[in-house]
């Protein structure tokens, strides 16, 4: 079905960590609306957002970080995703810039009153996009437990 179709697309691109839209948008080929910016991580507007303030933070350079942890599932199914790039020691330092740059963005939003901050991880959390992104939402009173 399509469901398990666009599951398998987006396997077998968290394995082979093919460019996404992300590295386009980086390399300003892509126009988007940038909030925040430094040598390490690029702030943008989400193109479809779920909330007043919507902004994701990805690192600039990739370096194999497409998403936190791998997804057990699909190791069973696609045997591509068993070296699906992922966070590893390596990134502890990128990884914190990326929480931090949250703030920043929060406090440049104005939404320091209460603000969410989300990372999709894998199929079953509905991650589309195979670059390692922060979700930072606010500008409304979020709800719990979200969907
Ligand atoms: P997700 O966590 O992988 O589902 O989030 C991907 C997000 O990227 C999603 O909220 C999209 O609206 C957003 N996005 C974007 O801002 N610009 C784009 O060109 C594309 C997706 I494709």
């Amino acid at each position: 079905n399509n469901e398990e179709a666009a599951a398998k697309a987006a396997a077998v691109n968290a394995d082979s960590g093919t460019p996404t839209i992300f590295d386009k948008i980086i390399a300003k080929e892509i126009s988007s609306t940038i909030v925040y910016e430094d040598e390490k991580v690029l702030a943008f507007r989400d193109i479809n957002p779920q909330a007043p303030v919507h902004v994701l933070i990805i690192p600039k350079l990739r370096d194999g970080l497409t998403m936190l942890g791998k997804v057990s599932v699909y190791h069973c199914y696609f045997s591509r995703l068993k070296n699906s790039p992922i966070a590893e020691a390596r990134h502890g330092e990128i990884l914190s810039h990326l929480l931090y740059t949250a703030k920043i963005v929060a406090e440049k939003e104005g939404i320091l009153d209460g603000f969410r901050v989300v990372i999709n991880n894998g199929p079953d959390a509905c991650q589309s996009v195979y670059h390692l992104h922060l979700h930072v939402l606010g500008g409304r009173q979020m709800k719990w437990p979200p969907g």
